[in-house]
C-alpha cells in the first residue's frame, strides 16, 4: 500500500479506519471517532516511513543510538506529526464537509505527560531532532498508566489528581508483543561451573513481563522516523481460577497487582531523589527490558556481540537508567558467555552519560541492602565493578585514601549512582557551558583529575519547530517574509533576522503579533479559569517546576514590593503589569506548596483590593495545571521571561530558550544556559542581575548572613513585614522566618542577597519597556539569537562528539 498523502487518499484511509473500528462513515462519526481515525491514519504513514528507513539503516549497517530516559514529556503529537509530514492541507481537505476542523482535532488530544519537567521534555525534543537529522534512533522509557498528576488549586493550595491519558493517547501506541521480554527481581544468585567457566543465574526470583508499545515520532522533511519504545509491566501469571484455594487466589491477585504497579505511575518529583523500592524497580524494569531488546536485535542482525560498540550507542539521561551498566555486564557474561574484561570493554565503549544536576538532594543514592535484596545479581556485579575500579585508582593515586573514598561507587552502605555512571561510561557531559565546568570542579572533580578527556559539554536545545513554527504561526510567517523559510530546517538562519532590527514595519509587526498572542492567552485564561487579564498590561511570566532554587519566592518578593509602593501611593505612575505563574510542585514538597499558597493569596488579595487604581496596575495570575500544551500558549504571549535561579543551581534550563525564540526578554541570573543566551544576544538584549556562581559559592563558604541584608535595607524590611502581616487574611510569617531565621540555614537560595539587584534590573526593564521601539528591537535580537538553542544543533553535537553516529542519507 502506498502512503496516503493526497486529500482523496487520506479521506479513503480515514473512512477505512472509521468503518473498521467504529462501523461508521465519516459523515456519521463523532469528533472523537474522527480524531482516532485520523491518528491511526497518521500513525500508519509513520509506520511505513519508519520501515523504509529501517531497511535503509540495515542496508547501510548503520550505527544506532538508544536513548534511555525514565521520563519523556511528549505533550500532544498530532499537530507535530501533521506539520512535520506536511499533510495539513490535505487533511483539511479530507475532513471536508464533516464540520470538524483539524484544529478541533488537535485540541481533543490529551497531553502525554510522562515526565516532570526539563529532563523529560528534553528527551522529547531530542527524539524530534534525531528524526529530522536522519539519525537512526530509538528512545526507551516506561508506558506509565498515569503521567504527571493533574494540578488543581483549591483554596490556594495545590492538590493532585490522577492524570488519565491513555484513553485518547493510546491510539499512538502500537503494541509489539513479539518483542516482549521478562525482567527478574528478588531471588538468589546460583553460581554453577560449566565448561565455559562460572555461570550465575537467579533462582526463586519474581518475573515480570515487559511489553513494548511503540510510538513513531516524525522528523521535518526527512526520511527518518524515531521510535519511542515504552515498556508496560504485566504479570506473567496465567492463573487458573478453579485450581486456587481462596487464600491462594487472593495472594495471586496481589502479586499480579504488584507486578503491574511497576508501570502504573510516574514519580512526581523533580530534582529530588527518594530511595523508594518501587522507583528502583521501575528503573531496573526499564533498563533490563531495554538492554535485552538491544542485545537481542544486535544478535539477530549481526550474530556477534563483539561489534556492539560499533553499532550501538547507549545513552543514559541522568543516572536514573544507570543500572544499564551492570545489566549489560550481566547479559554479556551470564547469557552470552563473555569474560569480565571483554564484557567491561564493550560496556565502556557503548555507554555515555549526561548529568543534569549538581544539587546533592537530586543525586541518586540507593541503600545497598535494597539493591542486594531486589537485584542480587546486579548488586554482585556493582561490587565487582567497584572493587576493580578502586584498585585501578589505588594504582593511579596511591595513598590518597580520601580521594578513592570519594570516587568509590559503594560507600557507607549506599550505591552512588553518579559514580557508577561515570565509571561505566565512555563520556560524561553537562547540559550548558557553565554547568559542564561546574561538574568538573565539584561533584566530578576527582574523576576529572583521573580522566580529563571523558568530560565534555553539550548545551541543551529545544524542538524549535514545535516551540516557534507550530505554536507561533504569526511570528513564523513574519520570519518567512523577512528571511525566507530556511530557518525551519536550519535554525542558525534565524540570525539573519538581526538585519531587521531597525526596520520600523517589522518592529511594528513584532508588537502586533505579541499583542495578538497576549489576547489569545487572555481568552484562554478567561474560558479556562474565569479570570480576566488585561492584554494591555506587561506580561511577566515564570513558568517552570516549583522549586526553592528556582526562586519563585524572589519573584513574589518583587511583587510585594510593587504592591507596597502602590498601597502607599495608588497614583504611582507605572506600567500596568500582570505577573503570571505556572508550576507544579512535587506532592510531598511542603515549602514548594507553601510558595504556591503565597502566590495565590497575593493574587486573591490584589483581586479583592477595593482600590481600582491598584487593581488596574498590578495583578497576579496562577495558572492551574501547567503542561506542555499550556507552555505552547504561554511562551508566545510572554514579554518578560523570569529565569532567576540562584547561580550555579540550574543546570541549563530549556524554558528560557522557548521564551527567547518567541521574542520575550529574559530577566535572569548568570546561571545555566542564560550565560550562553547572553553571549548570543549581546549584553544589551538581556537583563542580567544577581551574584555569579562563583560569588554564590564564596558567600556560602564564608557563611551567608541573610539578616545582614535585611538590616541594611528598608525595602526588604517592608517586604518581610508584609509577609508577616499576610495576604488575603493569611499570615506568611513562616516565610519571613524562612528568609531570616530559618534552620538549618536562613534563606538557603539567597533571595535576600539578590533582592536589590533584582529590583534594579526590573527598574531598568521598565524604562526600556516604556520605549516600545527599543523593546521590540530587543525582541528581534532575541529571536535572531535563539537559533543556537535548537535541539537540531544539540543532537548534531552528540552525534559527532559522543556517539560517533552518522545520519543515513
Ligand atoms: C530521581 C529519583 C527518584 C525519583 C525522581 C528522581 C528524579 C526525577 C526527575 C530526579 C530528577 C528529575 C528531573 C530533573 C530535571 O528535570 N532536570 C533538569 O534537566 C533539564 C534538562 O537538561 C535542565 O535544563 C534543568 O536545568 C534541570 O533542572
Amino acid at each position: 500500500m502506498a502512503t496516503a498523502t493526497t486529500s482523496k487518499e487520506l479521506k479513503e484511509a480515514i473512512n477505512g479506519k472509521l468503518s473498521r473500528y467504529f462501523g461508521v462513515s465519516l459523515a456519521e462519526a463523532t469528533k472523537e471517532q474522527i480524531y482516532k481515525a485520523v491518528v491511526m491514519t497518521v500513525r500508519d504513514i509513520l509506520l511505513e516511513k519508519r520501515n523504509a528507513f529501517h531497511y535503509k539503516t540495515k542496508a547501510a549497517k548503520g550505527k544506532r543510538v538508544y536513548y534511555l530516559c525514565m521520563e519523556v514529556l511528549l505533550g500532544r503529537s498530532l499537530k507535530n506529526n501533521v506539520y512535520n509530514l506536511g499533510i495539513g492541507d490535505a487533511l483539511t481537505g479530507a475532513l471536508g464537509a464533516t464540520g470538524v476542523t483539524l484544529d478541533e482535532l488537535y485540541e481533543s488530544e490529551p497531553d502525554a505527560g510522562l515526565g516532570n519537567g526539563g529532563l523529560g521534555r528534553l528527551a522529547a525534543c531530542f527524539m524530534d531532532a534525531l528524526a529530522t537529522g536522519n539519525y537512526p534512533a530509538m528512545g526507551y522509557s516506561i508506558r506509565y498508566e498515569y503521567g504527571l498528576f493533574k494540578q488543581k488549586i483549591v483554596d490556594g493550595w495545590q492538590t493532585e489528581l490522577p492524570d488519565v491519558w491513555l484513553p485518547g493517547g493510546e491510539v499512538w501506541l502500537t503494541q509489539r508483543s513479539d518483542m516482549t521480554v521478562r525482567v527478574k527481581f528478588d531471588g538468589k544468585v546460583e553460581e554453577k561451573w560449566t565448561e565455559n567457566g562460572m555461570k550465575a543465574s537467579l533462582e526463586n526470583c519474581t518475573e515480570v513481563e515487559a511489553i513494548p508499545y511503540d510510538m513513531m515520532i516524525s522528523g521535518k522533511d526527512s526520511d527518518a522516523v524515531s521510535v519511542l519504545r515504552l515498556w508496560a509491566a504485566k504479570s506473567v501469571r496465567n492463573f487458573d481460577m478453579n485450581s486456587f484455594s481462596e487464600g491462594d487466589y487472593m495472594r495471586c491477585m496481589q502479586e499480579d497487582n504488584e507486578a503491574e504497579l511497576i508501570s502504573k505511575v510516574l514519580y512526581p518529583s523533580d530534582n529530588h531523589s527518594e530511595g523508594k523500592s518501587l522507583r528502583l524497580k521501575q528503573q531496573y524494569f526499564l533498563v533490563s527490558a531495554t538492554l535485552q531488546n538491544i542485545v537481542n536485535e544486535h544478535v539477530r542482525r549481526y550474530g556477534d556481540l563483539h561489534t556492539l560498540p560499533d553499532k550501538a550507542a547507549i545513552h543514559i539521561n541522568d543516572t536514573h537508567p544507570a543500572l544499564c551498566i551492570p545489566e549489560l555486564m550481566r547479559i554479556l557474561m551470564d547469557e552470552h558467555g563473555f569474560g569480565w574484561d571483554e564484557a567491561w570493554d564493550i560496556v565502556k565503549k557503548t555507554v555515555a552519560y549526561t548529568n543534569h544536576t549538581v544539587m546533592s538532594e537530586a543525586l541518586e543514592k540507593w541503600n545497598e541492602d535494597l539493591i542486594e535484596r531486589r537485584l542480587p545479581r546486579i548488586y554482585a556485579i556493582i561490587k565487582e565493578i567497584n572493587q576493580r575500579f578502586c584498585a585501578e585508582m589505588w594504582n593511579k593515586f596511591t595513598g590518597d585514601w580520601d580521594k578513592i573514598e570519594r570516587m568509590s561507587i559503594l560507600s557507607h552502605g549506599v550505591v552512588r549512582m553518579a559514580n557508577l555512571s561515570v565509571v561505566g561510561s565512555k563520556s560524561v557531559n553537562g547540559v550548558s557551558a557553565l554547568h559542564s565546568e561546574i561538574i568538573k570542579n565539584s561533584i566530578f572533580k576527582d574523576f576529572h583529575d583521573a580522566y580529563p578527556d571523558m568530560f565534555t559539554n553539550v548545551t541543551n536545545g529545544i524542538a524549535h519547530r514545535r516551540w516557534l513554527c507550530q505554536s507561533n504561526v504569526e511570528l513564523t510567517e513574519l520570519l518567512k517574509e523577512c528571511i525566507g523559510d530556511g530557518f525551519i530546517k536550519d535554525a542558525s538562519v534565524l540570525s539573519r533576522f538581526k538585519d531587521f532590527a531597525n526596520d520600523k514595519t517589522v518592529l511594528m509587526k513584532m508588537s502586533e503579533i505579541k499583542r495578538l498572542k497576549k489576547e489569545q492567552l487572555c481568552s484562554y485564561i478567561l474560558s479556562d479559569m474565569g479570570i480576566k487579564v488585561d492584554p494591555d498590561s506587561l506580561f511577566d511570566v515564570q513558568a517552570k517546576r516549583l522549586h526553592e532554587y528556582k526562586r519563585q519566592l524572589l519573584n513574589a518578593m518583587h511583587i510585594i514590593r510593587i504592591y507596597n509602593a502602590l498601597k502607599e501611593d495608588p497614583d504611582l505612575e507605572m506600567q500596568p503589569k500582570t505577573f503570571i505563574f505556572a508550576a507544579k510542585a512535587a506532592p510531598g514538597y511542603y515549602m514548594a506548596k507553601r510558595i504556591i499558597k503565597l502566590i495565590c493569596s497575593l493574587s486573591e488579595d490584589l483581586r479583592k483590593n477595593p482600590n481600582a487604581k491598584i487593581r488596574n496596575k498590578l495583578s497576579v495570575v496562577y495558572l492551574e495545571n501547567y503542561s506542555v500544551t499550556m507552555a505552547e500558549r504561554l511562551m508566545p504571549a510572554s514579554e518578560i521571561s523570569e529565569q532567576i535561579s540562584t547561580a550555579g543551581k540550574e543546570a541549563s534550563g530549556t524554558g528560557n530558550m522557548k521564551f527567547m525564540i518567541n521574542g520575550a526578554i529574559t530577566v535572569g541570573t548568570l546561571d545555566g544556559a542564560n550565560v550562553e543566551m547572553k553571549e548570543q544576544v549581546g549584553d544589551d538584549n538581556i537583563f542580567i542581575f544577581g551574584m555569579t556562581a562563583r560569588e554564590v559559592e564564596d558567600m556560602w563558604k564564608h557563611g551567608y548572613d541573610a539578616t545582614a541584608f535585611y538590616n541594611n535595607n528598608p525595602v526588604l524590611q517592608s517586604v518581610i513585614a508584609s509577609l508577616k502581616a499576610g495576604f488575603n487574611g493569611e499570615s506568611f510569617a513562616d516565610m519571613a522566618n524562612y528568609l531570616l531565621t530559618g534552620s538549618p540555614v536562613a534563606d538557603p537560595y539567597m533571595c535576600m542577597a539578590d533582592f536589590n539587584s533584582y529590583l534594579d534590573i526590573h527598574k531598568k526593564a521598565d524604562e526600556v519597556y516604556a520605549d516600545k521601539e527599543k523593546w521590540n528591537k530587543m525582541a528581534v535580537y532575541n529571536v535572531a539569537g535563539s537559533g543556537y538553542f535548537s535541539a537540531d544543533r544539540s543532537i548534531k553535537e552528540y552525534a559527532e562528539k559522543i556517539w560517533d553516529l552518522k545520519s543515513i542519507r
